[in-house]
């Protein structure tokens, strides 16, 4: 059976629940630094989805964010950010830009100016290095809208930032001072 893109789609959405939040709903675990085992992992999702390790190749080689990567002989996934369990992926120490930016919703707007940005069930906060991918972000959510963070200032007052390996930054809290709200 031929599978669509669509069909490719949903099983990618399947993968990224359990690599990076349940991977208990298929019955596995992931080690410490949030790989799980392939044969395992294609094991546990037969039963919903009966795919084979070509296609799971070719989720991780289509996907649109370049969300998974293989160990280096492919015995082993995992997602490159996104995870709301305790899980290490390695992430790199990395100089940010100026300027970062967040797309959210307008509805959450009075909460993040009154309390800063907080990664939610994540363990980051996820930042982007241009507009237009923040609009996407935003649009997930509701009415887009996009708050500058001030990510040179951040750095020099001693705030930590990651690179994940498919080009989102990450760090831990933004506080209110060091947002500004792009205005359309
Ligand atoms: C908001 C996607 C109220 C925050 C994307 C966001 C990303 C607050 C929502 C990745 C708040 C959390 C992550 C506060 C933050 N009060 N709301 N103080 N602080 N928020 O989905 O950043 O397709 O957990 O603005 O591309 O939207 O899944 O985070 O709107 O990289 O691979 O709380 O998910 O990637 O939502 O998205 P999320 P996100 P994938």
């Amino acid at each position: 059976m031929k599978r669509t893109n669509a069909d490719l789609t949903k099983i990618s959405k399947y993968i990224s629940l359990i690599l990076r939040h349940k991977p208990e709903v298929i019955g596995m675990q992931l080690d410490a630094n949030g790989w799980a085992d392939v044969e395992e992992l294609l094991a546990g999702i037969g039963r919903k989805y009966p795919i084979d390790f070509e296609i799971l190749e070719e989720i991780v080689k289509t996907d649109n964010k370049q969300r998974y990567s293989f160990n280096e002989d492919k015995t082993k996934i995992r997602t490159n950010q996104g995870h709301s369990i305790q899980v290490d992926v390695e992430l790199s120490v990395t100089e940010p830009p100026e300027i970062l930016y967040h797309g959210t919703a307008e509805r959450f707007s009075a909460s993040i100016e009154a309390k800063g940005l907080l990664p939610g069930n994540r363990l980051y906060v996820h930042l982007s290095p241009d507009t237009e991918t923040a609009e996407k972000v935003g649009r997930r959510h509701g009415k887009p809208i996009i708050y500058l963070i001030n990510a040179g200032q951040m750095r020099q007052d001693g705030y930590i930032f990651y690179l994940s390996a498919n080009g989102v930054w990450l760090t831990k809290t933004v506080p209110v001072c060091y947002l500004k709200k792009l205005e359309e």
